[in-house]
């Protein structure tokens, strides 16, 4: 069977998931895609995005230069954090996921989205991989910092929490804002591979933006249709990095007793930063 959205779902699978990239596969119109994607997001980075990710960006050559081989990728990552990025099909068991990154390899998907679903998509491609996540995994603290999450799955899972984790995943690596010296600027993936979000994350009247604070992210529910009605403003990815190290097993105790939060509430315990005016009915 053919699949029309990804041209590798039914590539040949090695025991942990990974694939062949083919890297010469890839056809002019995907490279091309890629570059109106990548310089579609660069246009909006200044002043938006973490430096840290700005620098990333440029070091790592993810650019104009088309779809990026993970191989030669890997090969510039490897020598500054111990990153690799290693291509996959689609979404990898949890427990397969966790070990990539508990090994510093992040899992990447190889086909890139379809000119339908330039805007939105229903499952991480190459360029929400790619251009969203490896970036940051050149950074030092952050690249401890997912080492340590992926290091934390199999616990949250014999456990039966890892709803928990996840969310923790949710609200930084995908959706997560920091505080910059000027303003909010921006480090999680699912937003900058999206020009969309990153306007609205950061200058919409509608989303809460509330300080990170690790048991409050734990208990907040997400919704995975449409941009974020909470963002979470950690201070640095030290801050974050020594917030998620060590052992969940009693914010877990406590977690089992305490309700859900909402994706849109406040708390009395928020640092609010911006108290949104919710979505237009
Ligand atoms: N697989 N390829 C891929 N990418 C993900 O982001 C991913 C996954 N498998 C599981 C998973 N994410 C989540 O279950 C965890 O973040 C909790
Ligand atoms: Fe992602």
């Amino acid at each position: 069977m053919t699949d029309a959205r990804n041209r590798y779902r039914n590539a040949p699978k090695n025991a942990d998931y990974t694939i062949d990239q083919d890297w010469a596969s890839y056809s002019a119109e995907e490279h091309d895609r890629w570059n109106r994607l990548a310089a579609g997001v660069e246009a909006l980075l200044p002043g938006r995005a973490a430096p840290e990710f700005i620098t990333a960006v440029d070091k790592l050559g993810l650019g104009s230069g088309g779809v990026p081989d993970m191989g030669k990728l890997s090969e510039m990552l490897r020598p500054l954090t111990g990153w690799s990025v290693v291509p996959v099909a689609d979404l990898v068991p949890d427990e397969v996921f966790f070990d990539h990154l508990a090994n510093r390899r992040f899992p990447a998907g190889a086909f890139i989205r379809s000119e339908a679903e330039m805007e939105y998509l229903e499952e991480p491609d190459i360029f929400h991989d790619v251009f969203g996540h490896v970036p940051l995994l050149a950074d030092p603290v952050y690249a401890d910092f997912m080492e340590a999450y992926g290091k934390g799955g199999a616990a949250a899972m014999a456990r039966g929490q890892l709803a928990n984790l996840a969310r923790l995943y949710w609200y930084t690596i995908e959706f997560g804002l920091m505080k910059g010296e000027d303003g909010l600027r921006i480090f999680g993936a699912g937003i900058l591979s999206s020009t969309g979000e990153i306007r609205f994350s950061l200058e919409s009247d509608a989303p809460n933006r509330v300080g990170f604070d690790l048991e409050r992210v734990m208990r907040t529910k997400y919704e995975i249709d449409d941009y974020q009605q909470t963002y979470f403003v950690i201070d640095s990815f030290e801050a974050l990095r020594e917030a998620c190290y060590g052992d969940f097993s009693a914010l877990y105790d406590r977690l089992r007793d305490l309700p859900d939060i909402g994706p849109a509430e406040v708390v009395e315990s928020d640092r609010v930063f911006h108290r949104g005016v919710g979505r237009a009915a």
